[in-house]
């Protein structure tokens, strides 16, 4: 079994969609074996997205990630990665196909709901900068 990382962004936090969309990810059939609600610093934001660093929007999505509440979560399903991805759609809410939750819940690229990881090393460096292995038995 995969495990992925995904965080409930401050944007679907605020507007109470936290709700909605735990019920899709059990709807589809993941396992959620950690999960908590974190309000992160400017600095936490800035060491998850670090890889971001040089890019024009750092500076944005860091103050967005660390604006309000957002819940983080270790998904686990069969190629959970993709699986997550797929859920989520196109990064831009304007490009996500139907039936997604970035298309449901998005409202602009940078505010778009949800995040995921994109590979297994990316995956296991995000689980491992909010979760401990005690908080995932
Ligand atoms: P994803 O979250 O789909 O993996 P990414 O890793 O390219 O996308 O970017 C991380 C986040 O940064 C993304 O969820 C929203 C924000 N972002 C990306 N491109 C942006 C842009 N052109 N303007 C503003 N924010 C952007
Ligand atoms: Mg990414």
């Amino acid at each position: 079994m995969e495990q992925t990382f995904a965080i409930i962004k401050p944007d679907a936090f605020a507007a109470g969609h936290a709700g909605k969309i735990l019920a899709r990810i059990y709807a589809e059939g993941f396992k959620v074996v950690g999960l908590k609600k974190l309000y992160l610093s400017k600095v936490e934001a800035e060491g998850f997205y670090y890889v971001h660093k040089e890019r024009p929007f750092f500076g944005e999505l860091t103050d967005f990630m660390s604006s309000g509440p957002c819940v983080v979560m270790v998904l686990e399903a069969e190629g959970a990665i993709k699986k997550w991805r797929d859920l989520m759609g196109a990064t831009n809410p304007a490009e996500a196909a139907e039936g997604t939750l970035r298309k449901e819940f998005g409202t602009s690229i940078g505010e778009n709901a949800t995040h995921g990881s994109d590979a297994p090393e990316t995956a296991a460096f995000e689980i491992g900068y909010f979760f401990s292995g005690l908080e995932l038995l």
